[in-house]
């Protein structure tokens, strides 16, 4: 058994929920082995149902113990290897930051179908339908709600880094890759996140991976 926990991923390049705990973990320090299952090729489907009955990335393998989904991830990570501290410490920035973090979890799909994360992509924005218009407009005002309540503690959303703003770094990806424009507040925050040592760690991987899936031939 290895001492240190596995986390199982798909490429950096695409899969916006393994970018997240990845993430929480690099970004806090945790020691963890790393095991990369290209998506949609035949390998990941050979090998995915040794990690995970849900078939999906990603993964954490801590001894005995499987944790499969990003959101649950976290929290194991939160609860055994980082003492709380994944969380922002007081109560009511701890019960939005996880709010906020859920909300990311369960919604903006129409911005998730229409806005794949693909880390090489840069071009100009493409034709925003109203249903992913409609979620950007309220990922940006959640975000700038947190930024002006909590900007004297640090420049993250509540402050210090904590989980909630590696739920959202996958969206500031796309908002940067399809040039979604934002204002001032948002731009500010979507630097921060872009300059993580641990978030440029990722992308210098994701950019020297060579699989194209389909959506990457098919997204405007
Ligand atoms: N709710 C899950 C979603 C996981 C998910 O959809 N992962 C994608 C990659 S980003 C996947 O494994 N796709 C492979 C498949 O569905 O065959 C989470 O938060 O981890």
């Amino acid at each position: 058994m290895s001492a240190q926990p596995t986390l199982v991923i798909g490429n950096k390049n695409y899969s916006s929920w393994s970018l997240r705990p990845w993430l929480v973990l690099r970004q806090f320090g945790v020691a963890f082995d790393e095991v990369k299952l290209p998506l949609d090729t035949p390998e990941f489907y050979a090998r995915i149902g040794d990690y995970s009955p849900a078939g999906r990335v990603p993964v954490l393998i801590d001894g005995d113990v499987h944790v499969w989904d990003s959101l649950a991830i976290c929290e194991y990570a939160n609860d055994y290897f980082l003492d709380g501290r994944g969380w922002p410490a007081a109560r009511a920035a701890r019960g939005s930051a996880r709010a906020i973090s859920a909300e990311m979890h369960s919604g903006f799909v129409a911005l998730r179908t229409n806005m794949p994360m693909n880390t090489r992509r840069q071009g100009p924005a493409p034709a925003i339908a109203a249903d992913t218009a409609k979620d950007i407009a309220r990922i940006c005002k959640l975000w700038s709600e947190a930024r002006e309540k909590h900007a004297a503690h640090g420049p993250f959303l509540f402050g210090a880094f904590s989980i909630a703003d590696a739920m959202y770094a996958p969206v500031a990806l796309r908002f940067l890759s399809y040039s979604v424009d934002v204002g001032a507040v948002e731009r500010a925050y979507i630097d921060t996140l872009f300059a993580l040592p641990a978030l440029r760690e990722w992308l210098a991987e994701a950019a020297t991976e060579e699989i194209a899936v389909e959506h990457e031939k098919t997204t405007p």
